[in-house]
């Protein structure tokens, strides 16, 4: 049922975002995905320990500060081992990724997808540009031999600048919200009301958060490989289109959500806590539009239409991504990238 009200509608079409605080039940939909990761983690811990690549796995520490110091103890991110999508490039047959049935359970959430449902409508496609982020204390994150953290505070842009031209008409939704609080300190989201209202804007490649520089440059370290792949492809949107005063950070507590048309310039602040943030971002559009990355799998998240096309098994998801990376590990293909650090306005 759809269950956002005209006033929140309204906000949405006109501010390009709405924040719904308290939407997700944090008990059944928030703590079973905490749980899952602890999990993920125990494996990624034993892994490294058993290849000699940590010096402890160690156990006695929580989530956050684990992870944090099995990044910095190995020197690598390890964002694509808890990623529920694939990279954009270098996919191979042991390409890791973790799509498990408590992610599959929040993406189909039946309140997450009445909101969905107000402002996408009653046929709803699962779209699989979605991540989970997962980011240690800036400081502490290795560098690549450029400098750059490998993961760290995202550039502003707008998702749809990050997809294929032709998901352009396509009605995305992006969907953020965190797993544990997003704080002005460990690098929450911010946003640029209404600049949804200005189209798709150029975007640049390189800057903060270089994925572009890893994609390109083929003698890169065994780190490089394992940039962050959720971040908007190193892409950035030049200051002189935004009027920077207008910037809102938007602090957010675990089961609030954040609605963002994929026209909405955002982006995050740095991770300065000493704690990781953590967050899912997904996103939705109408059954039958183009996903801007059609190579990945997307499903049937909810249908009036066509209700046996709904995708109920979490089991029958796994094997969508990992029938995709055995496909894609066999072929060569590009990143989902249109832009050129060549425009005028990247100079
Ligand atoms: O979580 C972040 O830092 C960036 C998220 C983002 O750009 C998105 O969800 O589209
Ligand atoms: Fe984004």
């Amino acid at each position: 049922m759809p269950c956002l009200t005209d006033e929140q509608l309204a906000h949405f079409d006109e501010e390009g975002y709405l924040l719904l605080r308290g939407m997700l039940d944090v008990e059944k939909v928030i703590q079973p995905i905490i749980d899952e990761y602890h999990g993920v983690l125990d494996n990624l811990a034993c892994e490294l320990y058993q290849a000699g690549r940590i010096a402890s796995t160690y156990d006695d520490l929580p989530f956050g500060k684990r992870l944090t110091q099995i990044v910095v103890d190995s020197g690598q991110i390890h964002a694509q081992y808890f990623d529920f999508s694939l990279p954009q490039t270098g996919i191979e047959a042991d390409t890791p990724f973790w799509v498990g049935p408590a992610v599959f359970r929040c993406i189909t959430n039946p309140d997450l997808l009445d909101a969905v449902e107000s402002i996408v409508g009653p046929e709803i496609w699962s779209n699989p540009v979605q991540h989970v982020r997962l980011k240690p204390p800036e400081c502490l994150v290795p560098k690549d031999h450029n400098g750059q953290a490998l993961v760290s505070a995202t550039n502003w842009h707008q998702d749809n600048g990050v997809v294929l031209p032709e998901a352009d008409d396509s009605e995305v939704l992006t969907v953020w919200f965190p797993l544990n609080a997003a704080t002005l300190e460990n690098g929450c989201l911010q946003i640029m009301p209404r600049s949804h209202r200005q189209g798709l804007h150029t975007h640049c490649p390189g800057g903060p958060g270089g994925l572009w520089i890893s994609i390109k440059s083929s003698a890169l370290p065994e780190s490089s490989s394992t940039h962050c792949p959720g971040g908007p492809g190193g892409l950035w949107i030049p200051e002189l289109f935004m009027d920077m005063d207008a910037a809102l950070p938007v602090p957010m507590q675990p089961g609030d959500v954040l609605f963002l048309t994929r026209h909405t310039i955002h982006g995050s602040l740095t991770n300065a806590s000493d704690d990781v943030r953590w967050s899912f971002d997904l996103r939705y559009n109408p059954v039958g539009q183009p996903t801007g990355r059609d190579l990945f799998p997307g499903f049937v998240a909810r249908s009036r239409a066509n209700p046996e096309s709904v995708l109920r098994d979490p089991m029958a998801w796994e094997k969508l991504w990992r029938d995709t990376r055995d496909r894609l590990a066999q072929e060569a293909h590009t990143p989902f990238n249109r832009w050129s650090a060549d425009a005028a306005v990247c100079a």
